[in-house]
């Protein structure tokens, strides 16, 4: 079988979620980097973001494609939950991080310490405090989810989970993060069992002060 190659710079959560789906399914990757908005990066996403994927004849934009895709051709554990209900729950966890929880998380408020830190410039206070509120929200919202249970659709790891671990790891790295992390027990419990698995470990690795 063809090699995943997955197209997007290592950091973007996205690029770790697609990394933690192949690795979790036992299927080889390749990632290809790529300059942001070239016209390399727009023939294989015409929309400009990352994560795309190509496997053979298949080319896929879109996390959540690329991710029911990687499970479906992947030997590894299936990563859909058993039952229509926990199905649902996991699409629509899926969905709400895409609509709402990487604005609040990544968008708002990470990105304002990531991307000035690109340019050797300090993050703006301002554009930090705005975005705290939602973050906090939102972590809370995640820790309310995990209460009681091992993963987000039940007592299975699923693809939502995958989608969540990248970004709680990304708030984690910074201060008022780290704190409303550390408010949200059972989400900082479940961050912990999903940073040790060797899909993280291996998506992860290099990334943020970590070994290679
Ligand atoms: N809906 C897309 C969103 C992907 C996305 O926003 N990726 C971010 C990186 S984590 C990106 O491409 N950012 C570059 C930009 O917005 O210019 C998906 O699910 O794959």
């Amino acid at each position: 079988m063809n090699k995943i190659v997955l197209f997007g710079p290592a950091p973007s959560s996205y690029v770790r979620t697609a990394r933690m789906v192949c690795v979790e399914k036992g299927l080889e990757h390749a990632l290809e980097p790529l300059e942001l908005g070239s016209a390399a990066h727009l023939k294989v996403h015409p929309w400009g973001k990352v994560p795309a994927m190509r496997h053979g004849d298949v080319q896929l934009i879109e996390t959540s494609a690329i991710a029911r895709y990687v499970d479906e051709v992947g030997p590894g554990p299936s990563l859909l939950p058993d039952t229509a209900a926990a199905r649902a729950v996991m699409e629509q966890w899926i969905s709400t991080i895409n609509c709402y929880l990487y604005d609040s998380l990544v968008r708002n408020y990470a990105l304002k310490y990531i991307l000035p830190s690109f340019r050797g410039a300090a993050p703006d206070p301002q554009e930090i405090a705005a975005g705290v509120p939602a973050m906090q929200r939102d972590v809370a919202r995640l820790d309310a989810a995990y209460a009681g249970r091992p993963f987000l659709a039940g007592d299975k790891l699923s693809l939502a989970d995958l989608f969540v671990a990248p970004i709680v790891q990304t708030v984690s790295m910074f201060p008022e993060g780290k704190a409303a992390i550390a408010q949200a027990p059972e989400l900082a419990r479940v961050q912990a069992a999903l940073e040790s698995r060797a899909s993280f470990v291996q998506a992860h690795a290099g990334l943020f002060g970590r070994a290679k």
